[in-house]
């Protein structure tokens, strides 16, 4: 069993900064922790990595001071550099296992948008899963398409790593993501880009929550 099986997943909440409405990391971020984010991942595909870093960086003081796990998005280099809890990669970033060999013990979370995705992701040594897109989504403009709820059952069948849905989820079907057998949600817009970020928060770790409780 690895690290990854003590992780509570339930809330993995993705930065953008396109979508925080003029809002920074730092504060959505800290804004969704008092909500309940159980984990973070930090993924910003536009700025320097000088800037990266800083902000990065900031994540991992408020991270850490919190107890939540923090994860970079795609950025190897990024993640090691301010002690990231681990990376996300996804198809088209650095291969699973030359990531595995860069980051040691870190969490390695992969991109899954299909069973064979899944499969290969767990053979080359992912702690965890992200699944999706479940639902279709505007804030990954090239997304796959939907794989649906059903599309997720057929992965949980198959992989016992933890996983964490994603693409278009929020409090209308966060719980029936649950009930088709993720460990978490993991969200952008439902959080980041909400009103109020902590109640958006709170809300969803209600709804994950108690799905969680009846599924066991
Ligand atoms: N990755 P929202 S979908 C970052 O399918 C990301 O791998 C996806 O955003 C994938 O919660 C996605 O706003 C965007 O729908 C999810």
């Amino acid at each position: 069993m690895s690290l990854a099986h003590i992780i509570d997943w339930r809330l993995y909440v993705v930065t953008d900064a396109g979508l925080s409405r003029g809002r920074s990391h730092r504060a959505v971020i800290e804004a969704a922790i008092v909500g309940g984010a159980t984990v973070v991942q930090y993924r910003e595909k536009h700025a320097s990595t000088r800037q990266m870093i800083v902000e990065a960086q900031e994540l991992r003081d408020l991270t850490r001071r919190a107890g939540v796990p923090l994860i970079v998005n795609d950025r190897v280099d990024v993640a090691l550099a301010v002690d990231a809890d681990g990376v996300h990669v996804g198809q088209d970033d650095m291969p699973v296992a030359l990531a595995r060999r860069l980051i040691g013990n870190k969490l390695l979370g992969v991109s899954a948008h299909s069973l064979s995705e899944a499969l290969q992701a767990v053979r080359d040594g992912a702690d965890y899963l992200g699944v999706g897109p479940i639902f279709a989504t505007t804030t990954k403009p090239d997304a796959a398409s939907p794989i649906g709820l059903d599309g997720l059952r057929a992965i949980r069948q198959h992989v016992s790593i933890p996983i964490v849905a994603i693409g278009g989820i929020n409090q209308a079907n966060a719980a029936d993501v649950m009930r088709a057998g993720a460990d978490g949600i993991a969200v952008v817009s439902a959080v980041v880009a909400a009103d109020d970020v902590t109640a958006a928060a709170r809300q969803l770790r209600a709804l994950v929550s108690v799905a969680q409780e009846k599924a066991l």
